[in-house]
Formats: C-alpha cells, structure tokens, sequence
C-alpha cells in the first residue's frame, strides 16, 4: 500500500514510562488511517524492545499497547535494524536516559531514517540544565542568575560553594540535579542552612548540581513547530496548585491550571515569541520545542527552560497551544510527521566527501 508506515516507540526505562503509553495510545487514536499504518514498539521497563504486530484501527486500552516477551517479537538490537523500510518514519515517545537524552536519536541517526522531534544535540543539550543556559546565554537570552558545581568541588569545598551561592544569588533559591530528566532531587532554600542538605540531596541524582535565583514571577510558555522556519503558538500561563482554586481554570493538568490564551500585552507575546524561536535556534530544534518562561510584575521576560520532548497528550500544553492557534491535535501529529521527512529528505543531500 501507499500508506505511511509510522513506527512508533514507547514505554522505556524511565518513571514516565506509564506516560509514555498514554501519549501512544492518544497518538494513534488521532491517526488518520487511510494515511498510516503504525508498527507498535513496546520498551519494557526493563529496557527490551518488543516490536507488535500492524496497527490499522483505534482501540482504547493501553494494555493493547503492552506486549508479552516471549524471545519471538524482540527486535533489540538485530532486528530493529534489518526491518526498517524506506519511507518509514519513526516517532519515538521516550523520556530520561535512552530516551530523550539524544542516544535513541543517535541510533535513529545511524540507521538513516526519518524520525519525529529534535536530533542529537538538542535532545542532548536540552536534557542538561547547565548546557542548556551556558547555550542560552550565548544568544544572550535573558535568564535567571545561576551556578553550578561538581561533586568533587562539593566534597572539598563545601562550606566556600554556599557563601558564595549566598552572596551571587541569594534567597530562595532553588537546588537541582543537572539532568533535567529527574523531577526528584530538588530543594528550594531560603537560608544558607538549608543550602547543605539541598547539596547533599541533589548530589545523589547527578554528578553535577545546579542552583538558580528565585524569580517572582508568573509561569508562561509557548510552543514552538517547524525546521528552518519554526512557528510560534499563542501562549499559555500555568497557574501552580496553591493559586489553584483562586481561578477558573480553562483546563486542569493534574495539580495544575492552564490559562490559554494567557493574558498578556502584545509586548510581552512579541518578546516571547522572539525568545522562543532564539532557543529553539540556539539548541538547533528540529520539529518542536516548548519554551518555558517567567514574566515578571513589570513585564521583565525571562527564559527558565526548553523542551524538546513536552508533554503531549491531547490535554497537555503543547497540544493545547496549538489547538488555540488553529492546528488541531490530529494535524499537529501529521505537521511533525511531515516535518520529520522534509528534514530526512535535506539531510541526504548533504555531501559528506568532496566527490
Ligand atoms: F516526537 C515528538 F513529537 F518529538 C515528541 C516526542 C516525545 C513529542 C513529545 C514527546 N513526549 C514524550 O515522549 C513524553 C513527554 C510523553 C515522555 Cl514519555
């Protein structure tokens, strides 16, 4: 047949793993199925790849999505390779190591085929709190102050590291294990007492720390779509959990409020919209990224961070931004299948010899 073959892979070593097959289950319900056929590939906790079998209809049970081992569909590494078609797209829905850290991307770049979202150094860039605003501010993208140390500066110096974080940043700050993968490990402190076993805790996630200048400010992001000449969404606010309640919240993501559009003067969406597409470029995206910002009482935008692999069922931000801008989640899965191929197709004319 003429149909797309969508290979999508999901699950992974990673606590978002039950995420990960949601977002697949939700993925596949929005395919148009005269235009694809999806090649299902469950990673087990464990970190085995089981391929199923073609998928040409919706269901409704992520336990569909859960296959059985059974040393028959293991794919990993051999088979993977040899049952790659041309033509096809890979989608991978992976978060943490293996996942969103750029290696997948890596072997997906080795086997020459196209896949959906970012390449290797943003996924990589992204995932590192540290690369990713040591990049930002060589775009000079205004962003909170921060530090960052080792494990071994920690160990030997411990007590010279929070007086200087006291004295260049101040209080609250917040302490965070470098790799943006965990979601653990982070402390806010609002006393230089408070800084030891912040450090302490951070430490056991990551061999490199981060600490980051409290900023007062309201949450808001913007997603970005496209290659060479991405496109910005409307914005969005996220209203934390403690505010929760003072709101009518549009949309409720877990023990958050989303506000879209968020209210804001033209000024600050002009100046957000710039920053974004400056992030998106200084990473290198490809495909899409969520940039995450903070905006201050008197309209002072900051960069807090980007994403390159946002969360992405129909009722999560990026999705949302763009459903507010006219391209509903359906389009938006074949935008990001389309932008994949195009990347694809302009990567093979690149030469790699002088011949
Ligand atoms: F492929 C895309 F489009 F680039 C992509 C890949 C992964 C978009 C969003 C995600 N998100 C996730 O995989 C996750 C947040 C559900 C982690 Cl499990």
């Amino acid at each position: 047949s003429n149909k797309t073959i969508l290979r999508l892979l999901y699950g992974g070593k990673s606590a978002e793993h039950d995420v990960s097959l949601q977002t697949a289950l939700s993925v596949i319900n929005a395919l148009d199925f005269e235009k694809f056929e999806v090649l299902p590939v469950y990673i087990t906790l464990e970190g085995k790849w089981i391929q199923g079998a073609k998928l040409s209809h919706a269901f409704t049970d992520v336990k569909e999505l859960v296959f059985e081992e059974n040393g028959i569909n293991d794919v990993f590494p051999s088979q993977f390779f040899s049952t790659i078609s041309e033509g096809e797209v890979v989608f991978p829905l992976l978060h943490g190591p293996n996942g969103e850290d750029g290696t997948v991307q890596g072997l997906l770049e080795l086997l020459n085929v196209a896949y959906v979202g970012n390449g290797v150094a943003a996924s990589a860039i992204s995932m590192d709190k540290v690369f990713m605003k040591q990049i930002f501010a060589e775009y000079n993208l205004n962003q909170p102050n921060y530090q960052f140390f080792m494990k071994k500066d920690w160990q030997e110096n411990f007590e010279k590291i929070c007086r200087t974080v006291e004295q260049s940043l101040g209080f609250p700050c917040f302490v965070k294990p470098a790799n943006l993968g965990s979601s653990v490990g982070i402390s806010k402190c609002e006393t230089i007492e408070e800084l030891r076993d912040a450090f302490e805790l951070a430490f056991e996630y990551d061999q490199k720390v981060i600490v980051e200048e409290g900023i007062v400010g309201r949450e808001i992001e913007i997603a970005v779509l496209g290659n060479e000449n991405p496109s910005c969404s409307v914005a969005g606010e996220i209203i934390p959990e403690k505010e929760f309640y003072d709101y009518q919240a549009k949309y409720e993501d877990g023990n958050t409020a989303l506000i879209i559009p968020a209210e804001i003067s033209e000024a600050v969406y002009e100046k957000l919209k710039e920053m974004a597409i400056k992030a998106f470029k200084a990473v290198g995206g490809n495909g899409l990224v969520r940039a995450d910002f903070f905006v201050t009482k008197n309209d002072e935008v900051l960069i807090n961070e980007i994403n390159t692999m946002p969360g992405f069922t129909p009722f999560s931000m990026y999705p949302l931004l763009w459903k507010h801008s006219g391209i509903d989640y359906p389009q938006l899965i074949e935008k990001l299948v389309q932008l994949a191929v195009e990347r694809h197709q302009e990567k093979q004319q690149i030469k790699h010899t002088m011949f």
